[in-house]
């Protein structure tokens, strides 16, 4: 296991997701925000066993997947910028960030939303015969969605190669867990003859030993597999999120179990010199940076470009083509 290097995917993740806070409340960053802190060990754990060929469907958190599985933090600030230099050339933004190259078939801003998708890159894979596996990330607030159910059964029935991953951080928006689920998630996983597993969030080595037994089975063709993570995001649901749902004793209680500072005191206590995890934290502080300053000095999109890289054709008269 690369210890440090779980470290620095949850420390890079954790100060870019602090710098847009700071960004997007600074109004350089459009359209909404919803911060990955508090889950970082979730991603660095679990994506640490993905390999190139690998595929990631992920949420409208998404940032820290992308980080993750080494989307670029330069292209990915300025996407968030909804610079041309974005890893969509400022289309998609923060909920819509793709990065084919690297296997990431998109945020995404329907809850569920990734499952279908996932479950049809698996069933590509199986065609294929290419080997593979797709890491398929949700909120609990997926596990309402229809999507969700038929996705797991096809994933089942049809033995792809998916890594459910449920992310559960005890609330969809303003919803408790409690209150919306009449299931328990583990017999609903079984009964489609999946294997189960859960980990606790807060603690980076056991989301990856978790991960890396389930991951294994599916890498060699055994079907689909589905790993719970018990989690808290930090922040809002949303940066602006008034959050009258949870008291400031509740968050405090997560705070107290962070992941990101709790692995670097065991890192420290395990004998890593202090010296050393400075110097990863400068290496990081200084990529951040870089990925600000090319955001901010990126031009915005062309106006003629809103209809490039489009899927659909456009046909007939389009009035605004004269105008722009
Ligand atoms: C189909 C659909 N319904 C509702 C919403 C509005 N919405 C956006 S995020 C969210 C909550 C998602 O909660 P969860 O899946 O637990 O993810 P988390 O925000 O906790 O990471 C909701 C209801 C949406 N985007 N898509
Ligand atoms: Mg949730």
């Amino acid at each position: 296991m690369d210890r440090l290097g779980l470290y620095r995917v949850m420390y890079r993740i954790r100060r870019f997701e602090e710098r847009v806070e700071v960004l997007f409340r600074s109004g350089k960053i459009p359209g909404f925000v919803h911060l990955y802190i508090g889950q970082e060990a979730v991603a660095a754990g679990i994506l640490a066993h993905y390999r190139t060929g690998d595929y990631l469907t992920s949420t409208h958190r998404g940032h820290g997947h992308a980080l993750a599985v080494g989307v670029d933090p330069k292209g990915m600030m300025a996407e968030l910028f909804g610079r041309a230099t974005g890893v969509c050339r400022g289309k998609g933004g923060s909920m819509h960030l793709f990065d084919p190259d690297k296997g990431m078939l998109g945020a995404n801003g329907i809850v569920a939303g990734g499952i279908p998708i996932a479950v049809g890159a698996g069933l590509g894979l199986r065609i294929l015969e290419r080997g593979g596996v797709v890491f398929c990330f949700f909120g609990d607030g997926a596990l309402g969605r229809g999507v969700l159910h038929e996705g797991l059964n096809l994933a089942a029935l049809w033995r792809l190669p998916v890594l459910f991953v449920l992310e559960n951080n005890r609330y969809a928006s303003t919803t408790a867990f409690e209150e919306s689920h009449a299931f328990r998630v583990e017999a609903l996983v079984r009964a489609y003859g999946i294997p189960y597993a859960q980990a606790e969030g807060s603690e980076v080595e056991e989301v990856y030993a978790r991960a890396g037994a389930l991951v294994e089975g599916v890498r060699q063709g055994r079907g689909p597999a589905f790993l719970e993570v018990l989690t808290y995001r930090f922040k809002g649901h949303y940066v602006g999120d008034p959050e009258r749902y949870r008291s400031r004793e509740e968050v405090e209680r997560a705070r107290a179990a962070d992941p990101v500072v709790r692995y670097r005191e065991r890192l420290l206590g395990m004998g890593y010199p202090e010296g050393d995890l400075q110097a990863l934290e400068q290496s990081e502080e200084a990529i951040l940076e870089e990925a600000v300053r090319y955001a901010e000095e990126s031009p915005w999109p062309e106006p003629k470009e809103a209809l490039e890289d489009l899927f659909a054709e456009p046909v007939g008269d389009y009035p605004w083509e004269e105008r722009i």
